[in-house]
């Protein structure tokens, strides 16, 4: 291959990725060109990543790779501590996302089955009624000069208000939560910080399961807690861990679905088009934002239990694999060579694997995908003038390693 993109990375042999993310398209295409498994860096810490569909949706059922942090070498032997501004990724306590086999079975089950579609289908209308509020909030929100943050009044609220909703987390500590969590992803922070940011939201979610223990309500942590099927109850750090997961994961992946789906449609006015008149539908707008422009890019973390043979790398042992789901949907063999086009018509968007694959696919799938059905076509029915505010290439992401975040998305709603 004469990509200079692609000799650059060979030479180098290791990929720095930025926690500035000053360059994420950049980057994006330096590991899917830099081959299947990628050596990437993340401040300072080595491991594999893969970049592409097909190989990945191996590795994601492969069972010789494991969640447990305890099969890291590097973590074994000390190279890495809590010291490290990405611990809290992957040494995220005891949850449906860190353990595997028939124990994560036992610790996920409940979950998903209260988040299929046809489950969902009784929380649309609050979801519709969260996204009307939240219009009239982005008009009363704008300023003198007309313009207002679609972010933070309606893309970063809405997911916050679902899932609070969910897993019964009161309104008055959703602003607590959406601060705690910014701090969390942010590589700006101080390690002590995020680590007493993370022992705080601990305490805050151990109180909240004792209150849910002694006065159950209709949520999804008190069913978590009193849940009989499927053998041995959950203990409280294991509910406490779902939960965690569930607030972190809904609310912050959504906001970038959202938002990513708002930037493409006004950056593409063509599709934005052919949307409005009924040509093709939101879900084909969902499902591509999914594909090109990933909530999720980098997912830490999976650990070899013995080596692993992937093409003509060998992952050892003890070595960390990072799957990395923006590089994965622009892979050429899965979507053609126009994979890094944004197109809503292209026959392979519904052929991502954004939500992951295997025992730990994403069981917020569904709802997420329900969210931005409704937000989407909700935002551009009630503003039809809606544009950005500033020029596309002043839209500047979050120093954030894992998710695709943007800072602010300033609008004019018209
Ligand atoms: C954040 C910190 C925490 O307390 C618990 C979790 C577990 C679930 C993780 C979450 C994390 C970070 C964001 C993740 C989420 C699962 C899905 C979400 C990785 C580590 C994605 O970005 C896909």
């Amino acid at each position: 291959m004469n990509c200079p993109h692609a000799e650059a990375a060979r030479n180098a042999g290791v990929i720095a990725i930025d926690p500035m993310v000053q360059d994420l398209d950049g980057e994006t295409v330096r590991l899917r060109d830099a081959g299947v498994l990628a050596r990437i860096d993340l401040l300072g810490v080595p491991a594999w990543t893969v970049t592409r569909h097909a190989e990945a949706r191996q590795l994601l059922v492969e069972p010789r790779l494991v969640k447990d942090i305890d099969a890291w070498g590097l973590w074994q032997s000390g190279v890495v501590t809590r010291a490290w501004p990405l611990i809290g990724m992957i040494d995220a306590g005891r949850s449906m996302f860190t353990v595997d086999g028939a124990e994560h079975r036992r610790l996920r089950t409940k979950t998903s089955q209260a988040l299929t579609p046809r489950r969902l289908e009784a929380i649309r209308p609050d979801i519709e009624k969260f996204t009307d509020e939240l219009l009239d909030a982005l008009d009363a929100a704008r300023g003198e000069d007309g313009i207002v943050d679609l972010k933070a009044v309606f893309a970063q609220p809405l997911p916050m208000k679902v899932v609070g909703m969910l897993m019964g987390v009161d309104e008055s500590q959703h602003a607590m939560l959406t601060r705690q969590y910014k701090a969390f992803f942010s590589m700006l922070t101080p390690q002590d910080e995020r680590l007493a940011l993370l022992a705080e939201l601990d305490v805050f979610y151990t109180d909240l399961v004792r209150e849910k223990t002694a006065r159950p309500t209709d949520d999804l942590t008190s069913a978590l807690i009193f849940a009989e099927e499927g053998g041995e109850p959950l203990t409280e750090e294991e509910v406490v861990g779902n939960l965690k997961a569930m607030v972190a994961a809904g609310h912050e992946t959504t906001i970038g679905l959202v938002l990513n789906a708002v930037r493409a449609l006004l950056a593409h006015p063509d599709q934005l088009r052919l949307v409005l008149d009924g040509e093709v539908g939101w879900d084909a707008v969902v499902e591509e934002t999914l594909r090109w422009d990933t909530p999720t890019t980098h997912l830490l973390m999976r650990f070899a239990t013995e080596d692993i043979a992937v093409g003509e790398e060998v992952i050892r042992k003890g070595e960390g694999v990072v799957i990395s789901y923006r590089a994965i949907g622009r892979d050429f063999e899965q979507h053609g060579p126009d994979a890094d086009a944004f197109d809503i018509t292209r026959p392979s968007r519904n052929r991502h694997m954004t939500f992951g694959h295997g025992p730990h696919i994403c069981p917020g799938a569904a709802l997420s995908r329900v969210e931005a059905g409704i937000a989407l076509p909700a935002l551009f029915a009630r503003f039809p003038g809606l544009r950005l505010a500033v020029p596309d290439e002043e839209i500047t992401k979050l120093p954030v390693m894992t998710q695709n975040d943007m800072a602010a998305f300033p609008v004019l709603l018209g």
